[in-house]
């Protein structure tokens, strides 16, 4: 029995390391590694590219239903197509509940979004934002059971966060079922405090979204956020961390044995408060919680990923047009900070940046760039071995990347529905000119090769990282 199809001798690179040789492919699966594979129905000459698995973005918002009233620019088919053209073959968005709603209703009303759009698999976490006795005796237990094995929880935002005792009441469910909890750590009342302290004094523009949110504020929902972790005695993970001063939260907790896991997003480590500052109100396009920060936490985040604090970078794609009135400009262009839709766009960019500037310029090495952005999130959030690896068995979701292509990157060729890019004008050197799903070739030097609605939903095993001790 032959292959479908054999990727020829390219560099094909794991978490652990990197052999010259060809793939077969058969039935959607990698079926054989080596050298000298026998001829496939279809060959794919990758002589002179590196092969990576294809990436799992493990956090990422599509479609999701917004309590005021934005609107998400990307569905499960933009938003899918979008990561497949940056090298990614699995999203796992959010099933978010809305207060009031039981957690059921937003997973059935979340399928019903996704159903028929995506080109790429993709799972659910969940958000749990009203953990009623209902929803924590019942919903999520049952939940979790049927796959959906990781949920977020807010410290901050008023429509989604929980105060210190519901948090415990989750972790400790999360504890019991084996389930991951990931926290937003930002404390909700002092963004309070100093959002209305600096509109008193007219500071509204989208540079004081920085400065409503300083990096103290960050610190302390992270030393919270662990603390209660370590009284319940469960693993977590803290999303989206900014810079320096919860990374030092971290690597205490780290440092004194406590399972904790971090992940952090592109936005850290390419962007600074200043690009807040844009003229009128560009700055809005890179409004997103937490801020980023200056370049000296843009290095601390940088040596988080090369020494082991970090397990994931994902995207945190959350998608909302500029010129748009369901996007930023909500309120017109003159709206307070406060009322601009929080999230930048990123889900294309994401491998592109971190392989450039990241394995390019030395800062990280292709193994750990492997790592950050498909193996870990995979093993993490119970997916792996099928997604996230190169090896015998495994789904045949692969990126070819060519790592001497040249790209200036500007909005226009990219595949969201989002009217810019945060990092128009880049230059990167390496850029994925074709990824697999399932043995299929989803896109192929700018060409988009996949039906819609391809993508299959995957549910998630629990994820041994969580596993109560
Ligand atoms: N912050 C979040 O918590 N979620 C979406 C985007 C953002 O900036
Ligand atoms: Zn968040
Ligand atoms: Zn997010």
């Amino acid at each position: 029995m032959g292959f479908d199809r054999v990727i020829r001798g390219g560099l094909v690179a794991t978490a652990a390391d990197a052999v010259l040789c060809d793939i077969g492919i058969g039935d959607g699966r990698i079926a054989a590694l080596g050298a000298d594979l026998p001829r496939g129905r279809e060959e794919i000459d990758a002589a002179g590219l590196i092969v990576t698995p294809g990436g799992v973005d493990a956090h990422c918002h599509l479609d999701q239903p917004m309590a005021d009233g934005s609107v998400m620019a990307d569905d499960f088919y933009t938003g899918t197509v979008s990561a497949a053209f940056g090298g990614t073959t699995t999203v796992i968005p959010f099933a978010c509940q809305q207060k009031g709603q039981t957690l059921r209703a937003a997973v059935e009303d979340y399928h019903r979004r996704a159903a028929g759009k995506p080109v790429i698999d993709y799972a659910f976490h969940l958000i749990v934002s009203d953990p009623s006795e209902q929803v924590l005796g019942q919903e999520l237990p049952a939940l979790i059971r049927e796959g959906y094995t990781s949920f977020k929880v807010y410290m901050t935002y008023d429509d989604l966060k929980l105060d210190d005792r519901q948090m415990l009441a989750v972790l400790s469910l999360a504890r019991r079922e084996g389930a991951l909890t990931m926290i937003h750590a930002e404390n909700s009342d002092c963004i309070a405090w100093l959002t209305e302290r600096l509109e008193a004094a007219g500071k509204t523009a989208p540079l004081f979204h920085a400065a409503s949110r300083p990096a103290a504020v960050e610190r302390e929902a992270t030393h919270r956020a662990l603390t209660l972790a370590e009284i319940v005695d469960v693993p977590v993970l803290i999303v989206h961390v900014s810079g320096a001063e919860a990374v030092e939260q971290i690597r205490l907790a780290q440092g004194r044995g406590l399972r904790v896991f971090a992940e952090t997003c592109p936005q850290y480590l390419f962007l600074t408060a200043d690009d807040l500052g844009g003229d009128g109100f560009a700055g809005a396009k890179c409004i997103c919680s937490p801020p980023p920060r200056d370049k000296a936490n843009q290095e601390v985040i940088w040596s988080g990923l090369a020494n082991g604090t970090f397990h994931i970078l994902s995207s945190d794609h959350a998608p909302f047009r500029y010129a748009d009135p369901r996007g930023k400009m909500r309120r017109g262009s003159t709206a307070s900070f406060r009322h601009v839709p929080n999230g930048i766009p990123g889900i294309e960019t994401r491998l592109p940046l971190l392989f450039s500037e990241g394995v390019g310029k030395g800062r990280i090495d292709l193994a750990g760039f492997v790592a950050l952005t498909a193996t870990n999130p995979a093993k993490l959030y119970g997916i792996y071995p099928r997604k996230g690896t190169i090896a015998v068995g495994a789904d045949a979701d692969l990126v070819l990347w060519d790592p001497a292509r040249a790209v200036a990157l500007t909005n226009a060729m990219l595949h969201h529905n989002v009217d810019y890019t945060p990092y128009e004008g880049m230059r990167l050197k390496g850029w994925p000119v074709a990824t697999l799903s399932r043995g299929e070739i989803v896109c192929r030097d700018g060409a988009l090769l996949a039906q819609k609605g391809r993508g299959r939903f995957l549910t998630c095993a629990l994820p041994p990282a969580a596993a109560s001790r």
